[in-house]
This record gives structure tokens, sequence and C-alpha cells, in this order.
């Protein structure tokens, strides 16, 4: 019997189980995220031309349900690495401003924590945030004291965030893993 947490796609198979903690789901490789990406469009996602693939999850949660939200849905939690992704991901709030259950919603949950190491930011991906292309922080950000993961806003920067504070996420597919021939 598999979890709701076991996801065949594709014959590639990707199991994460519910009892994996915020470090060991960040410590994922890379490898096996992308064995978990369906080559598949989704017709949830917003698909921007050469940039990637997005997808605002307005009825919130906690930042490890978020990232394992993201991973079910074959992508992971956004990281930024560019102006370009942050005008893109700026874009999705259109429309969306109130998000179910959310204590604010002008946040949402985004792939990058600190949980490792206190004031040490690393990417869902394990980069260092600094090492992404694109680290633009809201005003007086990061407020660091009790705010160990991270989020985006709707002005498009970043803040630290409660892990445990229930806000909307921003789930991402890489443009190289989403961009395969429609149709086929
Ligand atoms: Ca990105
Ligand atoms: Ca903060």
């Amino acid at each position: 019997m598999l979890s709701p947490f076991a996801f065949a796609l594709f014959g590639n198979f990707c199991l994460l189980t519910p009892n994996f903690t915020a470090p060991q789901i960040a410590a994922l490789p890379r490898q096996e995220l992308k064995s978990c990406l369906p080559p598949v469009r989704r017709p949830d996602y917003t698909y921007v031309e050469g940039i990637g693939a997005y997808k605002l999850h307005t009825t919130a949660g906690i930042w490890q349900t978020a990232r394992r939200t993201c991973i079910a849905e074959g992508g992971q939690l956004l990281v930024v690495n560019s102006d370009a992704e942050a005008e893109a991901v700026k874009a999705l709030w259109v429309g969306k401003e109130s998000h179910k259950g959310s204590a604010n919603s002008f946040y949402a949950h985004c792939g990058f924590h600190e949980l490792h190491s206190k004031g040490d930011y690393v990417t869902v991906h394990g980069d260092p945030l600094n090492k992404t292309g694109w680290l633009k922080w809201g005003p007086g950000e990061p407020s660091i004291v009790n705010e160990n993961c991270g989020s985006i806003t709707k002005a498009g920067f970043y803040n630290d965030i409660d892990c445990f504070g229930m806000y909307g996420f921003i789930c991402e597919q890489p443009w190289e893993y989403v961009s395969f021939p429609t149709g086929a």
C-alpha cells in the first residue's frame, strides 16, 4: 500500500514518506527530485516561455506541506534566479490577492531556508541562496528571529518567515524540465 506521498510517474519512482523532516527533504539530491518530474505540462501551471512554469497555491499551508505539495506536482518550491523570473512570479498574484487560510496573503512560502544553520540560507536544491543569480530582500529583511523559512512577497522580494506559519506558496518547474514538445 503506497502512502499518499508515494508517486509512480512514467516509470520513474519517487518516494517521499510523510515522516521526513524538513532538513531531510532539503537534503534530497537534485537527481532524485528530477526523477519525480513529469514530462507533461500541467493545466494548473502558468508557463512562461524560456523561464519556467509556476503555480501560486492560494490555499495556505506550513512550509513543509508546501514543499511536499510542490514535489508531488513534479516541481519544487520557487527559487528566483533572475529579475525576469521575479517579474513572472509577481504576475501570478494578479486576481489572487486573498489566500484561503493565510495569516497574511502578502506572503507566499518559497524554496529556501536556514534550517541547517542560522543565517546560512540554502535553497531547496541545496545551493547557497546567494549563488542562485537573484537575491533581493524586502525592506528590513531578513528579520531572522524565529523565521527560518523562505517566502516571497507580492511585491517580489524575499522575506524570511515562520516555517509553521500558514501561507500560500509558489511551486516552480524549471523551464528545461518542462519544455517538452506539446501534443506529442
Ligand atoms: Ca527559478
Ligand atoms: Ca522576515
